[in-house]
Formats: structure tokens, C-alpha cells, sequence
């Protein structure tokens, strides 16, 4: 059996992109391999974080694991700092890593572009995503398509480690989904969806209610020369739309286009609205019934001790392997 590892920052709402991109393959995945689902609290402070905001954001991604259909008896579900030894391998993992590697990031570049000071943990944060991954000795890591550079880094990490201490750490694949790896925002189709997008309007969140769901859409860019056709490169905004809608509705790119051919966009982005609000209505209902119940604390509970057995061994081999005495 294969061992899965993958996270999602509490950092704003979950979005669209999120779910599709991640959450989605998650619960296909935990069917047939041995899953480790975390909430990557640790990450979401490398940007300033209201402590109470994060606390909340932290509770509904949990929450939102189990109501996607993350079964707590097939998944390890927990918080990454309930989990000490990731900030542990983090450490050792940064040391291994080098500066032109880290400066070479594109998400660094992205969320430190036209700030004027820059925490250091933005930066070292791929190392530690690398320790997130290789504690767990992961096989596989389901992840959009903007996680892939990072998910090179750990490979380089991983091989690097084995090269000077001895063959060990586990090289993972990446796992990306064919269709809807990369969902862009409503705003600026040259720009992924992302939950901390500081305009409401550029994402669905998983928590919308269906009404705004479908005021977002309808008011969704694009371009002026109404024709439902998939071109990323030209008509970048329908394109990715019509990604959303196939995976929201179940269709092939191709039956869409033959669907609205001859159609303006207003029909096309009605349909759209209603069946992205079909898709989020059932996952909010049982939302708000695991928040009610709190059933996601003995789910964090067992997932974090089943996490730390498992983290434990790796942190002791490496840091064995490294040169560190070991507690007697
Ligand atoms: N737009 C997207 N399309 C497809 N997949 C996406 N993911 C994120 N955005 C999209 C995938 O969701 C998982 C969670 O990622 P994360 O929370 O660790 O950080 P992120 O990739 O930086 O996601 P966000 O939403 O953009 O968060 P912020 O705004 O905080 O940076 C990952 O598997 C990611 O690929």
C-alpha cells in the first residue's frame, strides 16, 4: 500500500480551486493507500496571521477534510503543529537546502513581489513543506499544479540526504489531477485562485453561500467575443470557466462547447452558477453538522497520534544518520 501525504494552509477560505485541485483527489486516494491529511497551520503564519482568524480558519479546513468526505477511519487527519517533529525536520531540512534553490521558487517570488519586508519563513517555507513530506516516508503527493516546483525541491532534498547519509528518505511522486490542476481566479485568469487573494470576488469559497456564488460568476471576466470555445491561450478567462464547469458538472470540454454553440456567455455562466452551487450545497450542509457536533476534534486527536508514531521514526533514523546523539 502506498503511503499518501499532502495539506492545505488555514490562511483564508478554502476555495474552489482548493477543492478541485487537492481535496477532490484526496478522498478518491484514501480508498486504496494509507492517507496522511494535515492542516498546515505552521505554513499559513509564514504571512501575518490574526491569531483568532487562524484558530477559526484552522477548525473550518478540519472540518471541511471530514465534510468533503475525509473518513478519519481511513485518513489520518490532524494539525501539523500538533505534530512537533515537522518543525524538527524542518530545521534539518533547511540546512540542506540552498539559497539560489529557494530564491528560485515561484511562489516566493509571487507573495514577496512589491512587499517591502519579507519574513525569512516565506522563504525557507518549501524546506519545511519538504520535511511535511518526507517525515511520513510519502510515496505519493496529491497537489495542484502550483505545487509542483515545490514537490521537485523535496525530491532534490530527499536524494541529496541519501547521497551523503546513506540511501533513507523515501523520493516522492507528485500526484496531479489531469483536468483542474490549475483553477484561476475570476478576476485575472493569469493568476491562480487562492484563498488569500485579498478581492473576494477573484474566488469561490467552499463556504459561499450559493447566492454569492452566483453573483461572483455571473460577474466573472471575460473576454468580449462571446463564444464558448476552450483556448487557453486566447481566451484564457471562458477556458478556465468551462474547467470549472466540466468538473462541477461532469462533462467533457468538448460536450460544453457543443452544448452552448451559437450562445452568448449569460446562459453558459447560469448554468455554471447552478451547478457549482449543486456541487458546494451537500459538502455545506455537512460543514456546518460536523461544526455543530465538533466530531473533527476526536478525528484530529487520533490523526495526530497516528502522525507522531509515524514521525517519530524517520526523525530518529535522520537525525541518527546525521551525526546527533541520540537520548539514551
Ligand atoms: N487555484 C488552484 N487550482 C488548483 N489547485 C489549487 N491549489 C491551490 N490553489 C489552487 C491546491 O490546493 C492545495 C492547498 O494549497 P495550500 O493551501 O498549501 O497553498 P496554496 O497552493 O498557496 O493555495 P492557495 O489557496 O493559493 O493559498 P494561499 O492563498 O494561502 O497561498 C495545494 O495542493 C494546491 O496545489
Amino acid at each position: 500500500m502506498k503511503r499518501v501525504l499532502s495539506g492545505i494552509q488555514p490562511s483564508g477560505q478554502l476555495t474552489l480551486g482548493n477543492y478541485i485541485g487537492a481535496i477532490q483527489n484526496f478522498v478518491k486516494l484514501q480508498h486504496e493507500h494509507e492517507c496522511f491529511f494535515m492542516v498546515v497551520d505552521l505554513h499559513a503564519i509564514t504571512v501575518p496571521q490574526e491569531p483568532e482568524k487562524l484558530r477559526e480558519q484552522t477548525e473550518a479546513v478540519a472540518a471541511l477534510y471530514i465534510a468533503a468526505g475525509l473518513d478519519p477511519n481511513k485518513s489520518n487527519i490532524f494539525l501539523q503543529s500538533h505534530v512537533h517533529q515537522h518543525a524538527e525536520l524542518g530545521w534539518l531540512m533547511t540546512t540542506l537546502s540552498y539559497m539560489g534553490e529557494l530564491e528560485r521558487m515561484t511562489q516566493f517570488k509571487d507573495k514577496s513581489e512589491g512587499k517591502q519586508s519579507v519574513g525569512t519563513g516565506l522563504f525557507v517555507y518549501p524546506a519545511l513543506m519538504a520535511a511535511d513530506i518526507l517525515l511520513y516516508q510519502a510515496d505519493l503527493v496529491p497537489v495542484g499544479d502550483d505545487q509542483k516546483q515545490h514537490l521537485e525541491l523535496t525530491r532534490d532534498l530527499a536524494a541529496r540526504f541519501n547521497g551523503r547519509f546513506g540511501e533513507f528518505l523515501t523520493v516522492p511522486e507528485p500526484y496531479i489531477p489531469e483536468v483542474g490542476a490549475r483553477i484561476m481566479s475570476l478576476d485575472d485568469a493569469s493568476k491562480k485562485m487562492s484563498k488569500s487573494n485579498p478581492n473576494p470576488g477573484s474566488f469561490i469559497a467552499l463556504l459561499d453561500d450559493p447566492a454569492v456564488i452566483r453573483k461572483k460568476i455571473s460577474r466573472a471576466k471575460t473576454d468580449s467575443e462571446a463564444l464558448v470555445k476552450y483556448d487557453p491561450a486566447n481566451k484564457p478567462e471562458i477556458s478556465n470557466l468551462m474547467s470549472i464547469y466540466a468538473h462541477a458538472a461532469g462533462m467533457s470540454i468538448a460536450e460544453i462547447e457543443a452544448k452552448y454553440e451559437g450562445q452568448m456567455y449569460g446562459p453558459f455562466k447560469k448554468d455554471l452558477a447552478e451547478h457549482v452551487a449543486a456541487l458546494i450545497e451537500p459538502l455545506q450542509a455537512r460543514y456546518h453538522e460536523v461544526r455543530r457536533t465538533g466530531e473533527h476534534h476526536e478525528a484530529l486527536r487520533r490523526g495526530a497520534e497516528r502522525a507522531r508514531e509515524a514521525a517519530e521514526q524517520t526523525l530518529t533514523e535522520v537525525k541518527r544518520r546525521m551525526g546527533f546523539v541520540l537520548p539514551q
